[in-house]
C-alpha cells in the first residue's frame, strides 16, 4: 500500500500508519489533497495534547452520547478524511442510532462522493445519503449541497473535522451540532453544541462504547448529563491543558538560563 516497509518498532508507527491510510486514500480518490495538510494541522494540535484522550475530551463525548440518543433525527456526516480514518466507526455508531452517514465534501467532486460512498457500502453501511438538491443557507462552499432526508431533517448533525461555515449555518437553522477537533480554536470548535477536542481515531471506539452504554439509560438521566455539559468550560480546559503541557516540556528541554543567554 504504502511502497516503502513500515515497522511496527518504530517509535511513531501510529502517526506513520495513519498518514499512509490518508495518502492512500488520495490514491483511491477518497481523500483530497488538501486533506493531507489539515491531518498535520491536526497532528501538531495532537502533540501539544500528548496524544492521549484527556478528561475533557471524555466529559465532551459523554455529552455526545446523551445528546445523540436524545435526538429524534441525528444524522453522521462524513468527509474524505473521516472515510478512511473512521469509516468503520462511523457505520458502527450509525447501526447503534439507527442513524444514516451523509457525505458532505469541502473539495467536492462527483467522482470523490462516489468513491467514498462505494467504499462505506463495502464496509457494510446500509444508509447513506448524497446531496440531493437541499441546501444549507448562507454557506457558499461546496458544503451547502445536503441530502433532504438526512441534514435537512436533522435535530443533531455530527460533523467531525470541519472547516466553520456549515456548522454556523446549522446552529443558526435550530440543529445541535457535534464535531471532533483537536484544534480547540477553529470556529467549528467554537461554534458547535459539543466539541470534542480529541484525534477523531481515538474518539470514535470512547463514542461508540458509551452511546452503546448510555442506551440503557433513561431519557431524564441522559437530559441530566447534558444539562450539567458546558462547553466553553471544556474548551478552556483543552487551552489551558495545551498551556500547561508546553510550560512543563519549556522546562524540561531547556533552562531558563539558557534562554537568557541566547
Ligand atoms: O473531504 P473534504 O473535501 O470534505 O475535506 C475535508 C477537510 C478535512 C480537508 C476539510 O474539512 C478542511 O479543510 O478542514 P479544516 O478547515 O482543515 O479543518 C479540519 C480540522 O480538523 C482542523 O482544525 C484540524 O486540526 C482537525 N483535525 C485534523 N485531523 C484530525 C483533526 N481533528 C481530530 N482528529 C484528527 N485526526
Amino acid at each position: 500500500m504504502t511502497g516503502y516497509h513500515l515497522s511496527k518498532s518504530h517509535p511513531r508507527y501510529k502517526s506513520l500508519y495513519y498518514r499512509d491510510l490518508l495518502a492512500d486514500g488520495v490514491k483511491r480518490g477518497v481523500t483530497s489533497l488538501q486533506g493531507l495538510t489539515a491531518h498535520g494541522r491536526g497532528e501538531a494540535f495532537d502533540y501539544l495534547l500528548e496524544e492521549k484522550t484527556c478528561h475533557f475530551a471524555q466529559k465532551a463525548t459523554e455529552a455526545a452520547a446523551s445528546l445523540l440518543l436524545l435526538s429524534d433525527y441525528p444524522v453522521l456526516s462524513i468527509n474524505g478524511n473521516t472515510t478512511m480514518l473512521a469509516a468503520k466507526e462511523f457505520i458502527s455508531l450509525a447501526k447503534i442510532l439507527g442513524a444514516p452517514i451523509e457525505i458532505n465534501l469541502f473539495h467536492f467532486s462527483v467522482k470523490r462522493i462516489k468513491q467514498i460512498a462505494v467504499h462505506l457500502k463495502k464496509l457494510g453501511a446500509t444508509k447513506i445519503l448524497l446531496p440531493d438538491g437541499g441546501i444549507l443557507p448562507k454557506v457558499e462552499s461546496a458544503r451547502r449541497m445536503i441530502s433532504k432526508e438526512g441534514q435537512v431533517k436533522a435535530d443533531t448533525v455530527f460533523v467531525p473535522l470541519e472547516d466553520g461555515d456549515r456548522t454556523g449555518a446549522l446552529i443558526a437553522m435550530d440543529k445541535r451540532v457535534i464535531t471532533v477537533d483537536l484544534n480547540p480554536l477553529s470556529r467549528t470548535a467554537r461554534s458547535a453544541t459539543i466539541t470534542i477536542v480529541d484525534n477523531i481515531v481515538r474518539t470514535m471506539p470512547i463514542l461508540i462504547e458509551t452511546t452503546d452504554a448510555y442506551k440503557k439509560k433513561s431519557d431524564k438521566w441522559l437530559q441530566a448529563k447534558l444539562d450539567n455539559y458546558d462547553n466553553q468550560l471544556v474548551l478552556s480546559e483543552a487551552i489551558l491543558t495545551i498551556r500547561k503541557n508546553l510550560t512543563a516540556l519549556s522546562k524540561h528541554s531547556v533552562s531558563y538560563d539558557k534562554i537568557n543567554r541566547t
